[in-house]
């Protein structure tokens, strides 16, 4: 096996080493059977000059998902589910769960009076509030009403179960590190004996505690966030007053990053995610970086440009730009887009590079 895929890599032109001779493919075939395999086959596809990532540039639209996961809400019910989520598959890497090679991503519904039960597991996981209002999420004793726009963390190992006590379907996407936690095969999960975790924390604790410009004395450091939920209503206006004041990065916009209260650092080890804002008639310069990145549309509409492909945003819309593609942003009316990406594992790895 080892020996055919050397020769399938060689003629797609990955080889340094240039023909496979009958002598060479007799020899690929004998060590081979030994699981061995020449480098020199696959040198060129294992330490390529720069990122070339199979992942390609997709876009959801959120007029389409809507109404899928909202028939979905017909066919199964949250508690059978465990999670009543359609996955956001990279149409490059179909099956295999995933929107970037290191993260999942899917929108999640949960229709009223449902419950979605209590687990854990070592994936770290975050939402960002979409559609509805006042569905909870508990999160380690602590439960907290979400609203359009919250970015809510689960960290790893920590008990989640979510519910939905308001009238309305309820819709967020959810971004886990689950391939990044599985590549490690590191994956550990269980089911919490009570369906609903007992609050065991005031609602908006960790907030009020961590979000408030003090740490109470003897908090233990983490290398993740303790904030369940950092509420949109508390950072729009963070974002109104950097555009206000002319705070615009030339790519980006005027943009905040979800950070640690304890370090400055990014919320999730494995995930790190921004919020930017994009006055009207915004042309972005060229940007590209080594994280492949999601970005959704909060508010406003907008177009990306990606390695000559243009996507065409609006409210609620997801889009995924693979690792090292160039992008620019250009906004038709004021815009918010928020971002997520790998970029936290990459930078502790050391190997996370960006280009202006
Ligand atoms: C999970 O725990 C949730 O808690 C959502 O809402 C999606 C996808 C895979 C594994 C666990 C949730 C998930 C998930």
């Amino acid at each position: 096996m080892e020996a055919a895929n050397s020769s399938a890599m060689a003629k797609s032109g990955d080889s340094v080493a240039g023909a496979v001779t009958p002598e060479r493919a007799a020899y690929y075939e004998k060590i081979g059977k030994k699981n061995l395999a020449p480098l020199w086959e696959v040198l060129k596809g294992l330490v390529p000059a720069e990122p070339r990532t199979p992942c390609a540039t997709a876009m959801w639209r959120f007029e389409d998902v809507k109404n899928m996961v909202l028939e979905a809400g017909t066919l199964i019910t949250a508690k059978e589910a465990e999670r009543r989520v359609l996955v956001f598959e990279n149409p490059a890497l179909r099956g295999r769960s995933r929107i970037t090679q290191s993260l999942y991503a899917g929108l999640q519904l949960i229709m009223p009076g449902e419950v979605a039960p209590a687990h854990r597991h070592t994936a770290s996981a975050i939402r960002l509030v979409l559609d509805g209002e006042g569905a909870y999420t508990a999160v380690d004793g602590e439960k907290t009403v979400m609203r359009r726009g919250d970015f809510v963390i689960t960290p790893n190992w920590a008990p989640h179960d979510h519910g939905n006590t308001s009238k309305e379907p309820m819709i967020w996407l959810d971004v886990l590190d689950l391939p990044t936690v599985n590549f490690f095969d590191a994956a550990f999960s269980e089911h919490l004996d009570q369906e609903k975790q007992s609050n065991t924390r005031e609602d908006g604790d960790s907030y009020a505690r961590f979000g408030s410009g003090v740490l109470p004395d003897g908090a233990k450091v983490l290398n993740r966030s303790p904030i369940i939920n950092y509420p949109y209503a508390r950072l729009k206006p963070v974002l109104e007053r950097m555009e206000g004041a002319g705070e615009i990065d030339p790519h980006h916009g005027a943009r905040v990053r979800y950070a640690n209260p304890f370090n400055g650092g990014w919320a999730t080890p494995t995930m790190g995610a921004q919020l930017a804002m994009m006055p009207k008639g915004f042309k972005g310069k060229d940007y590209r970086s080594t994280d492949g990145t999601i970005f959704v549309c909060l508010e406003g509409e907008g177009t990306t440009k990606v390695d000559g492909e243009t996507l065409e945003w609006g409210r609620n819309d997801v889009f995924v730009v693979p690792s090292w593609k160039r992008y620019a942003h250009m906004t038709k009316n004021k815009s918010v887009l928020f971002s997520i990406s790998d970029r936290p594992a990459q930078e502790s790895l050391g190997i996370w590079r960006e280009q202006n």
